[in-house]
Order: structure tokens, then C-alpha cells, then sequence
């Protein structure tokens, strides 16, 4: 056996004289002369070996001594109480086992002495993920996609897959990868958009994807990424109203899950979340523009979209009125909302598509869609785009499309704006951006 327990799993009082086998990382070897302590690291967290030099086999003791740092080993002993130990207890070795020895120097400090720059982690993100702040990322991600998952099934919501290699754009042509399919031309989809709507046609009713988009953003920016894990919803026979619920409602359960089940990451990652509370504030467009105009020094006509400032200054002005970082921007002109939005029926210069803002970025997108074939078509023309192109998502439009509607959320967005990251890359394990493309 190369493991029995974890390094959080030892209870000395719970073991007695039965031996345990542990198997990780070797985190430190510090020689004292007289007394020689090993430290074992895995997914949980240290263990002490300590071998005392007139106790011990003079070659167990002098196998210990020459470990290499990061050498993965597998060590069996007995357990004795520690207080001055990690987890409580010392392991008082029968046996080392060297499964893989670490050549050395390594290309990067894990000790977290040096903070090491971001690209430097990222080239070498096996070594990255060896310190505890980088693997408490991953832990609270797991537990937000967990949490997505059963608040989403249990409100009804099917798990589906859409294809990711397609023949069309959705979200505007030119953020498109386009890649060579035998000998047809396709892309790589920027949003399953148009698959999550015809499954309503399907009659699915309810349905979520979390699966990867791509976009080719040209720009290098702390918050875009190029391939990025979208989760997204799609239900009939509701508005958008309806939908924004469901959205607010399942960030708030969200974070609570967090909180619940990852407190031990949030603590490595000195993060002390609150749950936002619902509902999140609702901020028409035209309150939008106001705001930036009054408190920026960008004058934005009816009509433009928010940038990056405008953003920021509305998130700050919701903040400073609510103390809440999220809410929703509604009411937005049809004209810069997708060809699917729904124009308001009694003011369709105004769609029913809408926002789920941060305090420091976009969130997420949705809208009620369009589920009239005939002002689809209309809509797409309107944008530039060719209706033909689009034949086989339209014709799930001709042969009974209920009323629906949805949204996406980045996940990596949800995640960065949670633990307050800097980079939307330290929420990825492997990042693809303008210049990355391995590892
Ligand atoms: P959408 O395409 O639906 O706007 P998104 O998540 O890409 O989705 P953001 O990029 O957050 O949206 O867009 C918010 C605003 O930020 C945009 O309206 C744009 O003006 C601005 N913006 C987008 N990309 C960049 C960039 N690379 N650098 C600076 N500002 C940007
Ligand atoms: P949108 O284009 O706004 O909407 O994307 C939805 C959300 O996905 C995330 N996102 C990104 N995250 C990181 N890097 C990127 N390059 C990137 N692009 C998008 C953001 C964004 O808010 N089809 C619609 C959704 C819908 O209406 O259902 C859509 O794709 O968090």
C-alpha cells in the first residue's frame, strides 16, 4: 500500500500502535544533527518524520538525510502526539520508499518565501500547484462548479453538451478561431447560444451547459481569456425577470456553499466572503449613462456601450448606495444587445437583455430571446450578418419555439471576483491568452 491515510487524516488517539503509510511531496529536510525531521506534504497538508539519530537504523536515517526537495516518497511508521508538529502528531518511520527523486534546483520556490511572477508559475504550473494558496484556487472552484450544478438540478435544470467545433458565430464575427474541418471551413463556438435555444424547441424546458467558449480577444487584459468555461442556462415559457432570479439566487447559493465547504481554503487565501444578498439592485441603462455622466469625466451618449471606466464607476457608485458588489444593468438599447434579445413589445428600441455586473467587471449576459422566426430573421439582417448562414437554428423557430429566455456566467469571472484575484489567470490551471498556448 503506497498510502493509508492523508496528512489531515492522522488522529493519534484514534490510531494506537497501528501503523500508517503516507505518501507525498518531501516539503523539507531539516537536519539538526542528533534529530532529523522530514516533512511530507500532500493534497491535505504536512506531516512530521522524525527520526531520532540513537533510535534509528543508521540507513533509514541516512536515506532520510539525502532526500531531495519535491521527491515524491512513501513513508510507513507509527504515530506518536506532537504539539509542535503540523496536524498534531510526528511519524516515527519503518520505512522510506523513494518513488521519484526531484532533479534540482527546481524552476520555481514553493516554500512561498519568493513570490514568483505570475507567467513564471504559470510555465511551470505542476510546481505552482505545490503551495497551498494555488491548490486552495482550485478547491473553492471545484466547490463553485459543485454548487452551480446541484442548485441548477435541483431547480429543475438538465445537464446538456453542445458541440464546440460549429459553423457559425453568435456573439459578433469577429472574436471567431476559425480551424479547418476536413475540407470545410468552422470555428471553434464562442457560446452554445444557439444550441441551448433549440433545445427549447426540443422541449428540454430547462437546461445548463458548463463547457468551454473561445474567443479570439486580441487584446492581453487581467479579465479576458481565450478559452474559458462558460455556465449557461436556457428555460422556456419565462421572461427575463425570471431568469435573472434564477441568477442572483444561485450566486447567493454559491457563495454560501463556499463558505459551508471550502472555509479551510478561504482561510489560506486570507478571503472572508459574504453572501450577496438578493435581490441584487436593478439598474436601468438610462440610469447607467447617468451615473457615468455625473461622476466621470466620459460623456456617453444614449446609445453607446459601457466601457471598462463606465463599469467601474457605476459598480462604485451601487457599492457606495447598497454596499452590495452586484448588481444588474436592464432595459439596454436593442441595438449594441444581440440578435437574439428580445426587443420590449410596446418600445422595441429597447431589448430585454441585461447584465449581471460586479462591482469590477461583466459577469454574465442573458436576455429573453426572440422566439418569432420572422423578427429573428429581421434582427439578424439588421446586424449585418447573413440569415442563411443560421438555416439550421431557424428552422427549430418554425415548428413550435416557445418563449424563453437565459444567461452565461464566466466561471472564471465568478471565481476571480469571489477570492478577489488580480488576474483572471490565477483561476485557470491553464490559461490560454493572446501569448499562451502551453503548458
Ligand atoms: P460582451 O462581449 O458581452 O461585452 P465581455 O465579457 O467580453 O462580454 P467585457 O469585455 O467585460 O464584456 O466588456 C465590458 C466592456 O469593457 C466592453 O463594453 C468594452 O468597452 C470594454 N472592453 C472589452 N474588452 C476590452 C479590452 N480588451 N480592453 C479594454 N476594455 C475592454
Ligand atoms: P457574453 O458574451 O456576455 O454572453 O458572455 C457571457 C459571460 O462569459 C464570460 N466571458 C469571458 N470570460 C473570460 N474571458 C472571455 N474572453 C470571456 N468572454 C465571455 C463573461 C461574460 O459575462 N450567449 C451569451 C449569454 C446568454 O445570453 O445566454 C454570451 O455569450 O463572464
Amino acid at each position: 500500500n503506497l498510502r493509508t491515510h492523508y496528512a489531515s487524516q492522522i488522529k493519534p488517539e484514534e490510531l494506537g500502535d497501528q501503523k500508517v503509510t503516507v505518501a507525498g511531496w518531501v516539503h523539507e529536510v531539516r537536519d539538526l544533527g542528533g534529530i532529523c525531521f522530514v516533512v511530507v506534504r500532500d493534497r491535505t497538508g504536512r506531516s512530521q518524520i522524525t527520526l531520532v539519530k540513537k533510535k534509528t537504523d543508521p540507513e533509514l536515517l541516512e536515506q532520510a538525510r539525502k532526500l531531495v526537495r519535491e521527491s515524491v516518497v512513501s513513508i510507513t511508521g507509527s504515530v506518536k502526539p506532537e504539539g509542535k508538529a503540523p496536524n498534531g502528531y510526528e511519524l516515527i518511520p519503518d520505512e522510506i520508499t523513494l518513488l521519484n527523486e526531484a532533479d534540482s534546483p527546481l524552476p520555481m520556490d514553493t516554500t512561498g518565501k519568493v513570490e514568483a511572477e505570475l507567467d513564471t508559475r504559470l510555465d511551470s504550473r505542476f510546481i505552482d500547484l505545490r503551495r497551498e494558496r494555488t491548490t486552495a484556487i482550485f478547491k473553492v472552484r471545484h466547490e463553485v462548479l459543485k454548487a452551480v450544478r446541484g442548485y441548477l438540478t435541483d431547480n429543475g435544470f438538465i445537464e446538456t453538451s453542445s458541440p464546440k467545433v460549429v459553423a457559425t458565430a453568435t456573439e459578433g464575427g469577429t472574436s471567431l478561431f476559425p480551424i479547418t474541418y476536413f475540407d470545410r471551413e468552422a470555428f471553434l463556438n464562442q457560446s452554445p447560444q444557439l444550441f441551448k435555444q433549440i433545445l427549447m424547441s426540443g422541449g428540454l424546458d430547462r437546461v445548463f451547459e458548463i463547457g468551454p467558449i473561445f474567443r479570439a480577444e486580441e487584446h492581453d487584459t487581467r479579465r479576458h481569456l481565450n478559452e474559458a468555461t462558460s455556465i449557461d442556462i436556457e428555460a422556456s415559457f419565462c421572461d427575463h425577470f425570471d431568469v435573472m432570479e434564477v441568477l442572483e439566487e444561485m450566486v447567493a447559493y454559491v457563495y454560501e456553499q463556499v463558505i459551508e465547504n471550502a472555509s479551510d481554503s478561504l482561510a489560506v487565501l486570507d478571503v472572508e466572503l459574504k453572501v450577496p444578498q438578493v435581490p441584487f439592485k436593478r439598474v436601468t441603462y438610462d440610469e447607467a449613462i447617468e451615473i457615468v455622466n455625473a461622476n466621470t469625466d466620459e460623456m456617453l451618449n444614449w446609445g453607446d456601450d459601457l466601457g471598462t471606466a463606465a463599469e467601474h464607476a457605476i459598480g462604485e457608485y451601487v457599492f457606495k448606495e447598497t454596499g452590495e458588489s452586484h448588481y444588474f444593468i436592464i432595459d439596454w438599447p436593442t441595438e449594441i444587445k444581440p440578435f437574439y434579445a428580445m426587443p420590449y413589445e410596446d418600445n422595441p428600441i429597447l431589448s430585454k437583455g441585461f447584465d449581471m455586473m460586479h462591482r469590477t467587471m461583466e459577469l454574465s449576459s442573458g436576455a429573453q430571446r426572440i422566439h418569432i422566426p420572422e423578427l429573428l430573421i429581421e434582427r439578424i439582417e439588421s446586424q449585418g450578418l447573413d440569415p442563411d448562414g443560421f438555416e439550421f437554428y431557424l428552422k427549430a423557430f418554425r415548428y413550435g419555439m416557445p418563449p424563453h429566455a437565459g444567461w452565461g456566467i464566466g466561471c472564471e469571472r465568478l471565481v476571480m471576483t469571489m477570492l478577489g484575484t488580480e488576474n483572471i489567470r490565477d483561476v485557470v490551471l491553464f490559461p490560454r491568452d493572446r501569448r499562451r498556448l502551453s503548458p
